[in-house]
């Protein structure tokens, strides 16, 4: 990629109105070191949203998008994971439950390496940030280099990696497990709801939601639901937040979280290569993934790719916008790469009012236009699937993809999500992803390529 002044600017006088206001969001939404996902519903910093902020503030900021992904990288553990959230120390704990004195790190996670100097959660989110880290740096390779930017980072997201792949290997069979509806970052997905069904909740007077203070009830997950997530994340900080001595109720191999793990060795292995390091042990765990992921997770009768859950050992029946993420995937086999686009372009998955792609199932027997990851478009999810459309050159259905992408963040005040058979927003708005994404679509050249 060109650096940033080499780029020659927009000239389109929509396209501009579109950036400026998305950089106003970033702008808004940006703490001094790092960006919060919403001013009101999320006040924190998260981590995979970090990691999308900072892929769409590198056209505004080289150095800014530098500073996102290692003020993340600074509440990293000693033994690898990156947490979901990094708390900001100057806020009250009401401002957002799940709060510092309930995850308790810098005590309860201190034998897993918590930081004494931060106080984050336990558990974690997708792996975005090493593709995030190559992105930023090729956005202004000069200044990165000038900062030793990827030297500081690669042993930090390499240790990131290594969590993964060795503590969360709970099937064995070498892939990632998350083990909280919070970690796959599609926290409601009906996908775990027969999971969830095992676990009995933590009663509601042993917690307050503070996410109803900015969020309409019928756009967040249930009370019943909230009981479940306490239940498990109060269990694992119990096991002192170790993957070895806790008993997993909750434990599942996710396609989206594992396609990005992928993607991720790639950028690993761009890294090492850019820095003079080894990538050969980053470009054969990308190729070793890949197997696991058809073997373990494709559903060739379905033509999607489904969640494994671990303690059923049984593949989850029900598709998800989680399933077609792995078009990342640069070396899919061919016929795979046609199934998932038919899946993606047939009757589940079209929602012709705004062309985004919903997160679950139109006809699913759960799908929620409103709810939480259980019908709702997301804008991270079709950026994921546009850059995966280019990967496998069907440039055709991801500029059309791009196209709706852009209008709907426009028209909806960079929502977190729309209903994509009205295309009306919903959840919070001004919400940080969805303007970084808008300004990576703008600005990014769409033929640069995946890792
Ligand atoms: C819990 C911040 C996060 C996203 C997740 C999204 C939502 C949190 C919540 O918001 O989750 O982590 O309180 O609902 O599901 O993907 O990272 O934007």
């Amino acid at each position: 990629m060109k650096s940033l002044l080499d780029r020659p600017a927009p000239t389109d006088a929509a396209a501009l109105t579109l950036r400026r206001g998305a950089a106003r969001v970033l702008i808004d939404n940006w703490t001094g070191t790092s960006t919060v996902p919403s001013r009101t519903l999320y006040p924190h910093q998260w981590s995979w949203d970090s990691a999308f902020i900072a892929i769409g503030l590198r056209h505004l900021s080289a150095r800014r998008a530098q500073q996102e992904l290692e003020s993340l990288l600074a509440g990293q553990w000693a033994d690898g994971r990156i947490p979901h959230i990094v708390f900001n120390p100057a806020l009250p704990y009401d401002a957002y439950f799940p709060s510092p004195d309930f995850w308790r790190s810098s005590a309860a996670g201190r034998a897993a390496g918590a930081p004494a100097a931060a106080e984050t959660s336990g558990i974690v989110q997708p792996p975005v940030h090493a593709l995030a880290a190559w992105l930023v740096h090729r956005a202004d390779p000069v200044e990165s280099r000038r900062r030793g930017f990827l030297h500081r980072v690669l042993p930090r997201l390499s240790a990131w990696h290594d969590y993964l792949l060795a503590r969360r290997d709970l099937g064995g069979a070498g892939l990632a497990a998350v083990v909280h509806p919070w970690e796959p970052g599609m926290d409601n997905s009906p996908c775990w709801d027969e999971a969830l069904r095992r676990i009995e909740p933590a009663p509601p007077d042993a917690f307050q939601r503070a996410d109803l203070d900015h969020g309409h009830p019928a756009d967040r997950p249930t009370d019943l639901d909230y009981g479940r997530y306490v239940r498990l994340a109060a269990d694992y900080r119990d096991a002192g937040y170790d993957d070895r001595a806790a008993r997993f109720a909750f434990a599942v191999e996710d396609p989206c979280f594992n396609a990005l793990l992928i993607v991720s060795e790639r950028a690993l292995a761009a890294m090492a290569r850019e820095t003079g390091a080894d990538a050969t042990v980053h470009t054969a765990r990308a190729e070793a993934l890949t197997r696991r992921l058809v073997a373990r997770l494709w559903d060739e009768p379905a033509g999607i790719f489904r969640a494994r859950d671990l303690i059923t050992d049984t593949l989850v029946e029900e598709s998800s916008v989680s399933g077609l993420v792995p078009l990342l995937v640069p070396d899919l086999p061919p016929h795979i790469v046609d199934r998932l686009l038919d899946t993606l372009t047939g009757p589940s998955f079209t929602a012709p009012a705004t062309g985004l792609v919903p997160s679950y199932d139109l006809r699913g027997h759960a799908f929620d236009a409103h709810r939480y990851w259980r019908g709702p478009a997301w804008f991270n999810t079709a950026w994921l699937i546009h850059q995966g459309l280019h990967t496998h050159a069907l440039d055709a259905e991801a500029t059309a993809l791009r196209s709706a992408f852009v209008t709907e963040a426009g028209a909806t005040g960079f929502a977190e999500y729309v209903d994509p058979a009205t295309g009306r927003p919903r959840g919070a708005r001004h919400f940080s992803w969805t303007a970084a994404l808008t300004l990576d679509l703008l600005c990014a050249d769409p033929k640069e390529p995946t890792p």
